[in-house]
């Protein structure tokens, strides 16, 4: 079997790091082409992956001599690419989020149902994760009984360049967003978003941090902090609490230091250490996936559902913190997996 021919599309930071773990790491796919807005991030990439540049990423999608492609644009280009390679009738690894807003989102899974055949996979990563997937696994058991609460925090160092308080949610809690309904397998029922004292780390323009509740279908209550310039580290936490037990996310395993009088361990200050064996296992599976002519894992159904929870979730923040009601369509038999 040849390995499969990957073009690449956005080379920034995850574009280059998937870029190198699909051409150094990952088994049975390499990277033939890679595009980029601009040039020069798409000249480092092609030089550090011995590929091609292509000017624009229709030429990488419509290319008879590539199999598959990596969406690692920025957000808002999601849809517009991913929806090319359904016109091709291409597989596609499209990173979080599938879409800005959900009728973005729906635009794609009509035409992937139209198009017949599931090509898209959404960047959700955590789901690949193996401290999540013990979660999981220990909930599935029953260990700890039926879930009552699951308690989240997102933080990270700084918010980049030109974030705004939409992104807070499209592009951070959406990943809490989908995590947690997988880990308690339950639809969403209602949500809100609260803002209240602003940290004075926040740039201008930034209510940071912002509170997300969300209630699921069957009671159980979800809170996620979703603190962008939370300054000390990149730190990601879960909780469930069930009936018998609670169980929560492990800490990445660094060792202990006592220094200066302190005793303690050090922690990732982003999300391209934190998450770098999901990122590998997420692929590996893709690629296996994709040779097969198959898809798994999230799908264009996923980030239907992640983007619009977001959308009310901003609308809840612009209210005032109402709870909104969400009426979660049923899934599709298209998107059984
Ligand atoms: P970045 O800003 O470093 O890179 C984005 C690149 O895409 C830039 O080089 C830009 O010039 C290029 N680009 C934008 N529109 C394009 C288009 N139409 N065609 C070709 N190139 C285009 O951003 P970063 O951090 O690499 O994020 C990229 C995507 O990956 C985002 O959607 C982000 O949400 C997602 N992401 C996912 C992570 C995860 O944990 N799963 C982590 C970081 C980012
Ligand atoms: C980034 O785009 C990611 O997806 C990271 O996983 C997340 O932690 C970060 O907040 C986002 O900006």
């Amino acid at each position: 079997m040849n390995d499969l021919r990957v073009g690449l599309i956005g080379c920034g930071a995850i574009g280059k790091d998937h870029a190198l773990r699909i051409q150094n790491k990952l088994q049975r796919a390499r990277i033939v082409a890679v595009t980029d807005v601009v040039r020069e991030s798409a000249e480092k990439v092609a030089q550090l992956c011995d590929c091609k540049v292509k000017n624009i990423a229709t030429e990488i999608i419509a290319d008879p001599e590539i199999d598959a492609v990596v969406v690692t644009a920025w957000d808002p280009a999601h849809k517009e690419l991913v929806l090319e390679c359904i016109k091709h009738q291409k597989f596609v690894f499209c990173e979080k989020p599938l879409a800005t807003e959900a009728k973005g989102a729906e635009e794609i899974i009509q035409a992937e149902m139209q198009g017949g055949n599931r090509l898209v996979q959404v960047g959700f990563m955590r789901r690949y994760d193996k401290g999540y997937r013990q979660m999981k696994a220990i909930i599935d058991k029953g260990e700890i009984g039926a879930p009552l609460l699951v308690h989240c925090a997102h933080r990270n160092v700084a918010s980049g360049k030109g974030v705004t308080e939409d992104f807070m949610i499209t592009q951070t809690c959406i990943h809490e967003i989908d995590l947690t309904k997988w880990l308690v397998e339950d639809d969403y029922d209602s949500v809100r978003c609260l803002v209240g004292r602003t940290s004075k780390e926040a740039p201008e323009g930034l209510r940071d941090p912002q509170m997300v509740l969300i209630r699921t279908k069957s009671g159980i209550c979800i809170d996620v902090e979703v603190f962008l310039n939370a300054r000390f580290g990149y730190d990601i936490q879960c909780q469930v609490v069930g009936e018998k037990g609670t169980v929560s996310l492990p800490d990445p395993s660094y060792p202990s230091v006592r220094t200066g009088a302190i005793k303690g361990t050090q922690l990732c200050t982003d999300w391209s250490i934190r998450f770098i064996e999901a990122y590998d296992v997420e692929l590996q599976e893709w690629i296996d996936n994709t040779i097969q002519g198959t898809t798994a894992g999230p799908n264009s159904w996923d980030g239907y559902i992640a983007a619009l929870t977001a959308d009310l979730l901003i609308k809840s923040r612009d209210e005032g913190g109402t709870e909104i009601k969400l009426n979660t369509p049923e899934r599709p038999v298209f998107y059984q997996n």
